[in-house]
């Protein structure tokens, strides 16, 4: 798998580009079952870190677990066979490989759920942000699991703005939930990128994004992957906790993330 010269320059200039089609039916069906089993507590040998919809009601759902907006842990790529074939995916790494080269670790791995009704939104941010590692190019790869739409909550862009650099961020309740200050931007400013289950997403970490509440009867899930070339550094003396990473490619470093 390769992404076209015009595919290429698109990630470069806009900072975005979506590959349709990139998993088949039958992964997104296993993926989205296997977050299912752990968000109801079926399987448990992944280790991660959950968070709630803060205004979901757990009657409402078929199961008081379900209301889950975001699980997230790299163990879950090392312990649990579906996440680490997903993770590990060739077309995934092929495009990857393509941008950062061969040598890879994998920074994030999490479940993005944005249940019916309830699903709130994310706010602008960039993803380098989280991170304090140099270089500030690792990929973020965002998988449709369902169909996402602007009403239930797709991914918004601002296409180029990661020329930018490093924007400002403030935490919004917590450091791990934090959202730009030095800017204005709205909707606006946006391209909204609906996409089919399946589609992948490969989106440059300064990139600022934003998705919004999702307002209708259905389910937005996404699985997020981020890739970093193996030669990363943190920039930190201590990297926040939730800093977390795991060798998926070609060498690694002595010294490095
Ligand atoms: O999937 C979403 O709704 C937003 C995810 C996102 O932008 C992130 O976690 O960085």
């Amino acid at each position: 798998m390769r992404l076209s010269d015009q595919q290429f320059e698109q990630y470069q200039r806009e900072g975005y580009v979506v590959v349709e089609d990139l998993l088949s039916a039958d992964e997104v069906t296993e993926v989205t079952e296997r977050i299912r089993e752990y968000v109801v507590g079926n399987r448990t040998e992944s280790e991660f870190s959950r968070m709630l919809e803060p205004d979901a009601d757990p009657d409402t759902f078929d199961h008081e677990g379900e209301p889950v907006r975001k699980f997230e842990g790299v163990g879950m790529a090392r312990e649990d066979d579906v996440f680490a074939a997903l993770a590990n995916h060739d077309e995934i790494l092929d495009v990857i490989e393509q941008l950062q080269g061969p040598n890879l670790d994998l920074l994030r791995s999490a479940g993005m759920l944005k249940p019916p009704q309830v699903g709130s939104e994310k706010k602008f941010h960039q993803d380098a942000a989280y991170y304090p590692i140099q270089p500030r190019d690792h990929v973020t790869v965002w998988i449709a699991l369902d169909e996402a739409t602007p009403e239930n909550g797709c991914m918004r862009v601002v296409p180029g703005a990661h020329t930018d650099g490093l924007i400002g961020h403030d935490a919004i309740d917590y450091d791990t939930d934090i959202t730009i200050t030095e800017r204005d931007y709205d909707i606006d400013d946006t391209v909204a990128l609906p996409m089919e289950p399946g589609s992948v997403l490969f989106q440059h970490c300064l990139l600022p994004h934003y998705t919004a509440p999702n307002t209708t009867e259905s389910w937005r899930r996404a699985f997020i992957l981020a890739y970093m070339r193996s030669r990363s550094r943190f920039t930190d003396d201590e990297p926040p906790e939730w800093v977390e990473s795991l060798h998926v490619a070609g060498e690694e470093f002595p010294g490095c993330v």
